[in-house]
């Protein structure tokens, strides 16, 4: 009866590596008044974690050496000391990288799995899929038959975005890094255009070709020389919402960029960062809503699953590289 878990072993300078993590073994703990013991099922990688792992306090404690990485999963109930929770029902919350977790059952969220996989508590259903919904009709309030550009289109994030944009009747121009990622935005999504950033050699030309008129709304996940390329185009009124800069998680050394905060002045734009956070009093509406595009057909997701918790390090250092098409998942336990 061992709980597997895996730690941070060492701080990652640039990418992060597997041997940054040591997998270890520990007793199953014991869920104590309040608590609810759950056997973990799926498990989420993300790009927040890397912010997590590089040892800066932000709205969040950083993860030090020795402790079980931070992540939120769902998993089954194996025992629980709260009776709002029975043995086998389906829950997700932030219970790390590990085989099992006691958590408190107020931080608990319950899944009912006949309505969607349980997987999709993680994606669409779950903390992506609210930050692409807030994040885009919130902080963007994009309009029918604006131009909305996404950068991480084909992530767990920017594809939900994408549709999203598309479902309010904009029109969306997509950017990703891999050929196979731009055939299913341009043939599964219903993006109206799309393009390899890793096989274009000028981003704001082809930005130019495929936004004739001009950019109304930017969603972005990655920042750097994609960022630096879209505000040149941007119109008069734009909205820009800051969702993530992936393209610097991983620098040793902050990147100095062209200074293009005068189109924001000229263009009379509006550049607004958020976290998903801040509309905790609202993820009923946005998952209620998401749900209901699902069932109507508008709203597709797709996911990548890695099989067993010893993966999980390849799976998130895979996921900052862009192996993923959709949500990166591990897959702990069948049931
Ligand atoms: P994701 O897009 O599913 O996975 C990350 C993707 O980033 C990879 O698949 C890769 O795709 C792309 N990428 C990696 N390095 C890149 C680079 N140098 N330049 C451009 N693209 C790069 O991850 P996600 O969970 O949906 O998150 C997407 C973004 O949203 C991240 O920046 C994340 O930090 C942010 N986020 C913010 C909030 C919030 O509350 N503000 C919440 C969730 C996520 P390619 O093949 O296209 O390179
Ligand atoms: C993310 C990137 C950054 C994210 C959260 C943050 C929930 C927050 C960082 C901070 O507060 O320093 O993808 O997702």
């Amino acid at each position: 009866m061992v709980n597997r878990q895996i730690t941070l072993a060492a701080r990652p300078v640039g990418y992060p590596k597997e041997s940054d993590f040591r997998l270890v073994e520990s007793q199953i703990p014991v869920a104590g008044e309040g608590e609810v013991l759950v056997r973990i099922i799926y498990m989420s990688v993300d790009p927040y974690m890397r912010g997590r792992i590089s040892g800066v306090a932000s709205y969040a404690a950083p993860v030090n050496l020795g402790d079980v990485m931070v992540g939120g999963s769902v998993g089954r109930v194996v025992s629980s000391n709260d009776a709002a929770f029975q043995e086998g029902d389906i829950v997700e919350g932030f219970l790390g990288w590990q085989d099992y977790a006691v958590a408190k059952g107020r931080d608990l969220r319950k899944i009912d799995p006949t309505l969607a996989p349980i997987s999709t508590a993680l994606g669409v259903l779950g903390m992506p899929g609210l930050t692409a919904y807030f994040g885009l009709l919130d902080v963007c309030n994009p309009k029918e038959g604006e131009t909305v550009v996404v950068s991480g289109a084909a992530g767990a994030v920017g594809s939900l975005v994408g549709q999203i944009a598309k479902i309010k009747g904009c029109r969306v121009v997509g950017i990703a890094g891999e050929d196979r990622k731009i055939d299913y935005l341009l043939g599964e999504l219903g993006f109206d255009a799309a393009f390899n950033y890793k096989t274009t050699g000028d981003y704001y030309e082809k930005l130019r070709e495929l936004c004739p008129d001009g950019i109304d709304v930017y969603f972005d996940n990655v920042g750097g020389e994609i960022t630096d390329a879209v505000l040149r185009l941007i119109n008069v009124k734009a909205r820009i919402s800051i969702c993530g800069q992936i393209s610097q998680y991983n620098l040793e050394k902050p990147e100095m960029g062209p200074r293009l905060l005068s189109m924001i002045l000229v263009r009379q734009a509006k550049m607004e960062g958020f976290l998903v956070f801040q509309f905790a009093d609202r993820y009923n509406e946005g998952l209620r809503q998401m749900a209901q595009w699902i069932k109507e057909g508008k709203l597709k997701y797709a996911e990548n699953i890695v099989e067993g918790l010893e993966n999980a390090p390849r799976a998130f250092i895979g996921m900052l590289r862009g192996e993923n098409v959709g949500k990166q998942l591990v897959k702990v336990s069948d049931s």
